[in-house]
């Protein structure tokens, strides 16, 4: 040691401090990058939800999407996106409301075309619509059941798509208008053929999930089989599909009519057993069909759209 001059052993010293600084500079970086990544998640929105199927379709939660980003995407392709409501008899009093709130949230900034189904057309509220969004009201009958008239949608959308909306729209959305909007509902549900998981089963095994359990039904789906359980009260997606969907459900339904059958949950039976076989592209989360008598789960970061509470033996002609 002795021969070791001093300027060596600085030298030494020297080098082994700035290897040590080197190394604890570049790990403290990763652990700090690590921990800002892990806090981010737990600040984010999407840590404690699925966000894709496993057919690889997208579930549109809040903090799944970039809405800035998508709707810069979307907005150049002057879009026009149709939406139909019915209000069949004393429904027709929750459009307003449906109405009001869709132009506060719905697809704003895109041509928006409303397609309003009732026969009361004298009854539709006169509401501002921002430039750019239409309202056009098609008569159809009333009926003494409230099955018949949820379930005929499907066929006066099919024949609607056929006479006018696949020259004047490229997107498609069917609402219930027992409904409102509460936050956005955009360009990031846009897709070829668009669900809802039902608010009500997304936490349930698929055995508890109220499909058609009669073989006897077109709507039949057994027990070992089913992806999520899709809510009536919204189909979306290209004109064509949504075309395509409804067209089949109204014949499965009349076929069924013809057996003396009737789904259990008329139309949604018919839609889950539809999507069951046809995939949808995307599926959205419950936040965009909540039920205002349901509350708030910490999943669900923002409700989009929800049912309002209704006196079902008031409204419908039947109980
Ligand atoms: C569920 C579904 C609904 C439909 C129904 C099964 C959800 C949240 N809702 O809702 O979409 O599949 O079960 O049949 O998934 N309507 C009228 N006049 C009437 C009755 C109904 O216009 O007298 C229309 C209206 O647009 C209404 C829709 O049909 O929003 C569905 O009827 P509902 O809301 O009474 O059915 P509900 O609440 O059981």
């Amino acid at each position: 040691m002795r021969f070791i001059k001093p300027c060596v052993l600085l030298f030494i010293a020297g080098t082994f401090f700035l290897l040590g600084y080197v190394y604890f500079s570049f790990f403290s970086e990763r652990l700090n990058r690590e921990m800002t990544i892990d806090e981010d998640q737990k600040g984010s929105r999407c840590t404690d939800v699925v966000s894709v199927t496993p057919w690889l379709a997208p579930i549109v939660w809040e903090g799944t999407f970039d809405p800035v980003l998508i709707d810069k995407i979307y907005k150049p392709m002057n879009l026009t996106i149709a939406t139909t409501v019915f209000a069949v008899g004393k429904y027709v009093r929750f459009l307003q409301d449906f109405l009001e709130t869709a132009e506060k949230h719905f697809m704003v900034g895109f041509h928006v075309r409303y397609y309003v189904f009732t026969d009361r057309p004298h009854d539709v509220p006169s509401v501002n619509l921002s430039q750019g969004r239409h309202l056009s009201v098609i008569q159809v009958p009333g009926s003494n059941r409230w099955q018949e008239i949820s379930a005929r949608r499907m066929e006066f959308i099919q024949t609607t798509i056929e006479r006018q909306i696949r020259r004047e729209a490229d997107y498609i959305f069917c609402l219930d208008v027992d409904s409102k909007f509460h936050a956005r509902w955009g360009s990031e549900s846009l897709g070829r053929l668009v669900a809802v998981i039902h608010p009500g089963y997304y936490e349930q095994t698929r055995d508890r999930f109220p499909y058609e359990r009669r073989p006897a039904s077109t709507a039949y789906i057994p027990m070992d089989e089913g992806d999520y359980y899709y809510g009536g009260a919204m189909i979306g997606g290209f004109v064509e599909d949504v075309y395509t969907l409804t067209k089949v459900c109204r014949t499965r339904f009349e076929e069924d009519a013809g057996n003396s059958i009737e789904a259990a949950w008329q139309e949604e039976s018919h839609l889950n057993r539809y999507l069951l076989d046809n995939k949808p592209s995307k599926v959205l989360s419950p936040e965009y069909l909540w039920q205002d008598f349901k509350a708030k789960t910490k999943e669900v970061k923002v409700i989009r759209f929800s049912g309002v509470i209704k006196n079902y033996a008031e409204v419908r002609p039947n109980v």
